[in-house]
């Protein structure tokens, strides 16, 4: 089934046509309402008249997270704060986080496009949808919520926790869909199988997305289950949940193009790659109006197909993400930036700022150890004292990350150290 046929299987022509003009609109918008874009425009001379179509958006200059960190909380905005109805946010690269504004508009264009996703993933009005995603300045919970009200399900709020509970109610309820991460429902699958419910569920389909996964995974999920299971992308900073999903025929993610430009550039060059390149996924947002954004480096590598899917609909399909530009990581659904932990450590006195972050998956659920090395001034035999630092060390990462993390103290001068570039991360889940 399909959502919005007339939108989702437009000719490219139409598209085109409909994308500029929205484009137009857009970049007259945040002339006219943020600073932030107007310096950066007259910056290179560049007036919103000279943007005249899709074919001009390599005129225009991109935005990156930092834009949004340097301009923390609501600097770039486009609406006054009486239009805003919702925030979220998520992790900006050193501590601050980016915030991001939705007015009535854009929460109705997000359900929207949540909606077009599960509407891919064969979800209707009969259906019974648990949202595992959390809930709360994550973009996960609610987005998945709203789109899943849009088809008329029945949603069951679950956010993230609670795995004996939402196991139970699963076979209770009888639901037959699930939003959560991948890696969450691979746990989930665990739970069913240790509590012997496995046989007893009614679940038909799952739309994970949030962090990278594989098409083994995938596969993985959908045998263990006996479920479908589909790929939902999206950023905060980009409204959210949403942005792209892939259809049945599971042949890349279908992008909301109708909403959001999507261009594959070179990131050393920033020059756009040819059709089926890897390269950086950049986005302009062409109907958001509290907090639209050009240019934005996602810092997510894919690569783009234009051509018409089997399903019928002639939006642009991005492919399985392999991987991101910068440092950032996803741990159990959580954005990490290594530099967080360097900027919480420094105020902890009696650790140095070396440390190293050790990631794994075990039993399908990520861990995270961080080890941290203890100053010289500071070296005791005593346990209790090292117990209180380690527990103490834990507060500060978990208030700085948002989730938990195993401490490990070490002996002053142990880390190794690097000769280039500081290595502060060691993945063992290879997931690429
Ligand atoms: O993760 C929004 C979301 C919620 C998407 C629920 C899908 C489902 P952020 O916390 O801002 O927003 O993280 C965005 O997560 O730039 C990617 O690096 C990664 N990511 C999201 N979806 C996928 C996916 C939400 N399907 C960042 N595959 C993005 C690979 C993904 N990576």
């Amino acid at each position: 089934m399909i959502w919005n046929k007339e939108i989702e299987c437009m000719s490219r022509d139409e598209l085109s046509a409909l994308q500029s003009e929205r484009l137009v609109k857009t970049v007259k918008h945040v002339y006219d309402n943020v600073a932030f874009y107007r310096k950066k425009m007259d910056a290179i001379g560049l007036l919103p008249g000279d943007i005249k179509g899709v074919e001009d958006i390599t005129k225009l200059p991109f935005t990156t997270k930092d834009d949004l960190r340097d301009n923390y909380p609501f600097g770039l905005f486009a609406v006054p704060h009486s239009e805003i109805v919702r925030v979220h946010a998520s992790s900006g690269t050193t501590g601050k986080a980016t915030v991001v504004g939705y007015t009535e508009k854009d929460i109705d264009i997000w359900s929207e496009c949540v909606a077009r996703c599960l509407t891919m993933a064969g979800v209707t009005k009969d259906d019974i949808i648990q949202v595992a995603y959390g809930y709360g300045l994550f973009t996960g919970g609610l987005g998945a919520h709203y789109g899943a009200e849009k088809v008329k399900a029945m949603v069951v709020p679950m956010s993230t926790g609670n795995s004996k509970k939402l196991t139970t109610m699963m076979v209770d309820f009888g639901a037959t869909a699930i939003a959560c991460t991948p890696s969450y429902l691979l746990y989930l699958s665990e739970v069913l199988e240790q509590e012997g419910l496995k046989d007893k569920i009614k679940l038909k389909a799952a739309i994970c997305g949030a962090e990278p996964w594989t098409e083994k995974m995938r596969k993985d999920i959908e045998s263990r289950l006996n479920i479908n299971a589909f790929d939902i992308y999206g950023l905060s900073e980009v409204m959210g949940p949403g942005v792209a999903c892939d259809c049945i025929y599971h042949n890349g993610l279908h992008v909301c193009e109708d909403h959001f430009l999507p261009e594959i550039l070179n990131s050393d060059t920033l020059k756009t790659q040819k059709q089926g390149e890897l390269g950086e996924l950049v986005f302009t947002t062409i109907t958001i109006q509290g907090l639209p954004l050009i240019r934005y480096r996602t810092k997510d590598l894919t690569n783009i197909d234009y051509s018409t899917c089997e399903c019928g609909r002639t939006s642009a399909r991005l492919g399985r993400f392999k991987g991101r530009v910068d440092d950032m990581l996803i741990i159990r659904g959580v954005n990490i930036f290594p530099s967080q932990v360097e900027a919480a450590l420094v105020n902890v006195k009696e650790v140095s700022p070396h440390y190293m972050m050790i990631v794994d998956r075990v039993n399908n659920l990520d861990t995270l150890e961080i080890q941290v090395e203890l100053k010289t001034e500071y070296l005791t035999d005593e346990i209790k004292g090292i117990e209180k630092l380690t527990a103490k060390i834990g507060q500060v990462i978990n208030q700085a990350l948002g989730i938990s993390a195993k401490i490990k103290i070490v002996e002053p001068n142990s880390l190794k150290r690097s000769e280039g570039k500081a290595v502060h991360v060691i993945d063992n889940r290879k997931i690429f």
